[in-house]
């Protein structure tokens, strides 16, 4: 399997994210776009308000225009193509080297940011309030990391980049700040990218989007890795696109190859290694 090269291992250390150029080609990024202004018309799940986080189910997104914001979670079941990305070689080798094999694919999800004056972005850490307040040390495993795909180009500020705060996964953070933090603040980084262009980020690192001036949506793939003693939170128990998956991606969605029993997710099954080092899985 691929590892990171020295250059990006200190950048995920020091900066808590790396780049990657050119993951897609521009069949790949026209597919995935195309299926984005599908799944808008499509029932799924939304995000419905208070509480801030959690996400209802819709018969199709609030806004119909393709240009218009989507933020659809549970992604798996509307093409095959977003199963085959959950262990993307190129992206995913590189996952497991940072995260170690004992992992689960924990959400999916697909973010179309409109351009408006309206979207003033914002800045926050995954996984909840909890997991914001726990940071690991620099020579630790991340709890959970991200894969934000990139399906629009993105230059300038304020057109929507994805927008980061180096460094600040291992570093105590003024989350209460008066003023808040927003994209603006001194020390954050608005990134840019081609379409096709991944970045890999750490749970722990302060990020959000920018606002969107661009005159253009710009529409994002993300899709979230944890430890497995941890939990997936995009369905109460299995995916309903097990049938549709390799081995090794059926583990990744919690697949551990028999019924549910104490002790699950904490100690990984005999073949956990293997089952996540070979592509096409382990039966
Ligand atoms: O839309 C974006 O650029 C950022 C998405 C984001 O903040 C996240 O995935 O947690």
């Amino acid at each position: 399997m691929r590892t990171l090269t020295d250059e990006q291992r200190e950048k995920w250390t020091i900066d808590g994210y790396i780049c990657l150029e050119q993951v897609f080609d521009p069949a790949e990024v026209a597919h995935f776009s195309t299926q984005l202004d599908e799944i808008r018309t499509k029932p799924g799940w939304e995000p419905m308000g208070d509480p801030r986080g959690h996400y209802g189910w819709v018969d199709g997104a609030a806004d119909q225009d393709p240009e218009g914001f989507m933020d659809r979670r549970d992604i798996l079941s509307y093409d095959q193509a977003f199963i085959d990305l959950i262990d993307r070689p190129e992206v995913f080798d590189l996952v497991v080297d940072i995260m170690g094999p004992y992992i689960l694919l924990s959400m999916t999800q697909a973010i179309v940011r409109a351009s408006t004056p309206d979207f003033l972005g914002y800045t926050h850490t995954d996984g909840g309030e909890a997991l914001r307040r726990i940071r690991v040390t620099e020579t630790s495993l991340p709890l959970a990391m991200k894969a934000l795909y990139l399906l629009s180009d993105v230059s300038g500020t304020d057109n929507a980049n994805f927008t980061v705060f180096p460094g600040s996964h291992i570093r105590p953070f003024p989350e209460n700040a008066n003023p808040i933090i927003t994209p603006h603040t001194p020390g954050a980084v608005q990134l840019s990218g081609k379409a096709g262009d991944c970045f890999l980020f750490s749970h722990s690192l302060w990020h959000g989007p920018a606002p969107n001036g661009s005159g253009r949506a710009r529409k994002t793939l993300l899709y979230n890795y944890c430890q497995l003693f941890m939990r997936a939170y995009d369905f109460e128990t299995k995916s309903n696109v097990m049938d549709h998956c390799t081995p090794r991606q059926r583990r990744l969605l919690g697949d551990l190859g028999h019924d549910f029993r104490p002790g699950d997710f904490f100690y990984a099954p005999v073949d956990q290694v293997e089952a996540i080092r070979t592509p096409d899985g382990a039966e």
